[in-house]
Parts: structure tokens; sequence; C-alpha cells
């Protein structure tokens, strides 16, 4: 469809989008925020799926890995990039030599939701796609 406006010829899907943006309407406040966890459920996902996985201030997952050499650590976090990007959801990286630290919070919700343990998850599968995952070390971040 074409409207006139004047001197201004536009589409009705060209004043939807301009509307859309004039409300805030945009396509990441389209994709809905998950709910919070509440404390008990954050304890048992933690015990039931990572429980060498440690909670930040009741709102972050974290947990550092350690590979033998960069090579090894950087081929991990390059695995990490599939699961992150399907579920739109990215754990901030810390990458020191052999060891990646990850923090995992859902920011728009302030807080702990099924996604941060979803992509937790994915990372501790990623460790070791072939084997065994790795274990967090205990004495770090
Ligand atoms: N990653 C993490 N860890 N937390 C978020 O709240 C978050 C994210 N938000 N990745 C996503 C992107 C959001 O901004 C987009 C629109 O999905």
């Amino acid at each position: 469809m074409r409207i006139r406006l004047g001197r201004w010829v536009t589409s009705g899907l060209m004043i939807g989008v301009g509307l859309g943006v004039g409300l805030g309407l945009n396509a990441s406040r389209a994709i809905a925020v998950p709910e919070l966890l509440s404390g008990d459920v954050i304890l048992a996902r933690l015990r039931d799926d990572l429980p060498d996985w440690r909670v930040i201030n009741g709102q972050s997952l974290a947990c550092t890995y350690q590979f033998d050499n960069f090579v090894e650590a950087i081929a991990f976090v390059n695995r990490l990039v599939e699961p992150a990007e399907a579920a739109a959801h990215h754990p901030d990286l810390t990458i020191n030599y052999n060891r990646v630290a990850l923090l995992l919070s859902t920011h728009d919700a302030g807080g702990l939701t099924e996604l941060d343990f979803r992509v937790a998850q994915a990372a501790r599968a990623a460790t070791n796609p072939d084997g065994q995952p790795l274990t967090c070390l205990s004495n770090a971040l």
C-alpha cells in the first residue's frame, strides 16, 4: 500500500517502523526478558547441574577453567560462540594465558535467570566436547 502525505510518498510498512521507533520499540525490546530465579531455585540448579560454579553477590554465575595452554583456552572460547549466539546470551570472559574466567548474569533482569544456567551448562560441555567436562578452579574467581 502506498500512502501520500503531502509531498511524501511512503508505505504502510515504513510508517509502522517509524511509529515503532518513535514509541521506543525496537528489535531488542521485543525480546522477552526471562524471569529472575529465586534463591532456592538457584541453589538447587547449582547442586544438580553446576556444583563447581559459584554465585557472586547473588547475581552472577562464575567459573574459571584452566587449559593446557593458550591455544586450548582460545579454542574453548571459540566453542562458546555458537551456544552463546543461539541463546542471545553472552558470558563476560577474562582470558589469562591458559585460564578463562566466565561470568554470567542477565543484565536486563538484574540477576540470574534460566538463560545463565543454560549458557553455563553449554560452557561446561564445551570445555571438553569429546569427554568428561573440566571442573572450575577452586582457588580463582
Ligand atoms: N548477555 C548476558 N550475559 N546478559 C544479558 O542480559 C544479555 C546478554 N542481554 N546478551 C542480551 C545480549 C540482550 O541485550 C539482547 C537484546 O538479547
